[in-house]
């Protein structure tokens, strides 16, 4: 039996690298009988052409989907668009959420933008323990600093569509000859196909997954008093409040609200964002807890009061499937 990792996945086609060849294989019928989704960086054992078994993988994110790697970069750009620190702080929490490391690269660093940002960026991200580059792949600027990000690792990029994540692959690169496309012909819509990622070897062992762009990645697949375990700047704060559930928004004996002077405004705005975004999310649960409710009572003629904890995992189990469900597969 071989063992390797898939990098690539077409229709029925899985791609596997065992370090020195690559090998098309399929999946056996008794796996796919399982049902267990398969996803690119897999380790698989295989023979003959065939998948029998998917080893255990140690952490995975969904859309784009892709299993074992090292770390999340997230990819800003400086400048056109905007650089969105709100959307920069949706990436980190998400990052979180996964349990996987980022680290952080501002791209098109060749464009005017406002060097005050810089200042900024220190203050918050270098502060919570990024490693920070600046980058521009259009001049080849800081390229051998995001190299250096890369070494030895598997790394995905992720960031909005039009921030450069193709042309930053493509400076370390060229022979890789990734798509581009400018910012305003992307916003045309109707030209979407559906593109899959894809492992690719940057050299013998930096690994890298380009990925579309995505945008609007809502937080409403979990607890409002949970999104502050995605902030660490918070999170140092919180354990001290009066209230295990407390939301640090007006709350008696509140911790964070007598730190606040600490957080940077446009980090416990993020906060306050992604709060709301998962009052939804209860909101949601609670309704499904009145449909179990009421289905109960027929079935069993008895009133159950309580939402079961098999149903609230499996409510949440579909949301987090949801995750990135406007997510923006262009290219
Ligand atoms: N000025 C400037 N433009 C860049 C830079 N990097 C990428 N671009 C341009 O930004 C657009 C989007 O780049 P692309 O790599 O497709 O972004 P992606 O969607 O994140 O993969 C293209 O027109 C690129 O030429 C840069 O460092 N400076
Ligand atoms: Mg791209
Ligand atoms: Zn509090």
């Amino acid at each position: 039996m071989a063992e390797g990792q898939i990098y690539k996945i077409h229709s029925d086609f899985y791609y596997i690298d065992d370090g020195c060849t690559t090998t098309v294989c399929k999946v056996r019928e008794v796996l796919k009988k399982r049902k267990e989704k398969i996803y690119v960086g897999d380790f698989a054992e295989y023979n003959n052409g065939y998948i029998e078994e998917i080893i255990p993988r140690k952490n995975y994110i969904a859309r784009p989907s892709v299993a074992n790697i090292d770390q999340i970069i997230i990819v800003s750009a400086l400048k056109e668009p905007d650089l969105n620190l709100a959307q920069l702080d949706r990436y980190i929490a998400l990052a979180h959420y996964y349990n996987i490391p980022a680290q952080l690269c501002f791209n098109k660093s060749d464009l005017k933008w406002d060097r005050h940002l810089k200042e900024k960026i220190t203050k918050i991200y270098k502060t919570l323990g990024f490693d920070v580059v600046y980058t521009s792949a259009t001049e080849h600027s800081g390229i051998k600093a995001f190299e250096r990000l890369l070494k030895d690792k598997t790394s995905v990029l992720c960031g909005n569509s039009g921030v450069g994540k193709s042309s930053l692959i493509n400076a370390i690169n060229p022979e890789l000859n990734l798509r581009t496309k400018a910012v305003s012909e992307k916003l045309q819509r109707g030209t979407h196909t559906t593109r899959h990622c894809e492992i690719i070897k940057l050299n013998d062992t930096s690994r890298i997954v380009d990925t579309p762009g995505f945008s609007n990645v809502k937080f409403d697949f979990i607890m409002p008093a949970e999104v502050d375990l995605l902030f660490d700047d918070i999170k140092i704060y919180s354990d001290k409040c009066k209230y295990s559930n407390c939301l640090h928004i007006h709350e008696d004996g509140c911790n964070v609200l007598a730190n606040l002077d600490k957080i940077d405004p446009s980090r416990y705005e993020s906060y306050l964002a992604f709060v709301d975004e998962a009052n939804a999310y209860k909101e949601l649960v609670k309704y499904e807890g009145t449909k179990t409710e009421v289905l109960t009572k027929k079935i069993n003629n008895k009133h159950v009061a309580k939402i079961s904890g098999k149903k609230r995992q499996n409510s949440r189990r579909t949301l987090k499937q949801n995750l990135y469900k406007d997510i923006e597969e262009d290219e």
